[in-house]
């Protein structure tokens, strides 16, 4: 059984678009993975079939009506434990790659319904989503963006997207932490040169470099990553090393 996603959005295009690069493509053309884009207009009842209207209450800019978003869902996921409704805000829990993982395992068909103008009409959030969703504190025009953002993080956790990698050790050895550095050819490019060690052919060396490379990337520039991270016994003395390291270049300046 493929991963199956559904998008709720007044723009499909825009998503159709995306999905149709990369992966993503692939990923869709080996039914591994489903992605349904569903145009909340088709949904709407009235002659003008209007998905907004004015706020009660006054000031500036639309609001979503709710029957829209009713109708569709209870049309085509009327099971309740089938479905999983997530909604794109602000508002909600801030995603990251925890919540790739945990969305990649679930079993439910996800639905992202997507807002644009000022807001959706409270009555969705209170009785038709599971989970509010949030990619970042900015204020975006619309939900479109992060369901893309979503489906394209899960999708690369769902076995046989990424091919064989990334179910190897050496991208499970970096969960948690950034990436080390990556050098490709030419060896010698305007006076830089790539580190002795990627050329050595010994791989315990290689392997040894990146994993310290990638603690010391993460202690430079994201230190707070490094508290949630479980370091192993030789973590830490690689950890030492690099802090060994940064004192013999102080004493030498
Ligand atoms: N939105 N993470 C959709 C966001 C947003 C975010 C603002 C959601 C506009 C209509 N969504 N409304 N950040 O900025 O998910």
């Amino acid at each position: 059984m493929p991963k199956k996603f559904h998008v709720v959005t007044i723009f499909p295009e825009m998503l159709k678009t995306y999905l149709g690069y990369g992966i993503l493509k692939r990923a869709i053309q080996k039914s591994i993975l489903s992605v349904e884009i569903h145009n909340l207009r088709d949904y709407s009842r009235d002659k003008h079939k209007t998905v907004d209207d004015y706020p009660f209450g006054g000031g500036a800019g639309m609001v979503m009506k709710p029957d829209p978003f009713f109708e569709i869902v209870e049309s085509l996921w009327p099971e309740k434990e089938k479905r999983k409704i997530v909604m794109l805000s602000p508002r909600g829990r801030l995603f990251n790659q925890d919540t790739a993982l945990g969305l990649s395992r679930e079993e439910k068909d996800i639905i992202f319904l997507c807002g644009r103008y000022e807001a959706i009409d409270q009555r969705v959030s209170d009785h038709l989503v599971d989970e509010e969703i949030s990619i970042g504190d900015y204020i975006l025009t619309g939900g479109e963006l992060p369901a893309l953002v979503i489906i394209d993080a899960v999708a690369r956790l769902i076995p046989g997207v990424l091919g064989d990698f990334g179910s190897t050790e050496e991208e499970s050895f970096s969960w948690g932490l950034l990436d080390y550095p990556h050098y490709t050819r030419p060896e010698h490019f305007q006076g830089m040169s790539v580190p002795d060690v990627l050329l050595s052919g010994n791989h315990s060396e290689i392997n040894r470099w990146r994993k310290k490379q990638a603690i010391k990337t993460t202690l430079e520039k994201r230190p707070e990553l490094l508290d949630k991270y479980l370091l192993s016994d030789k973590d830490r003395e690689l950890l030492e090393e690099i802090k060994e390291d940064s004192n013999e270049l102080d004493r030498s300046n």
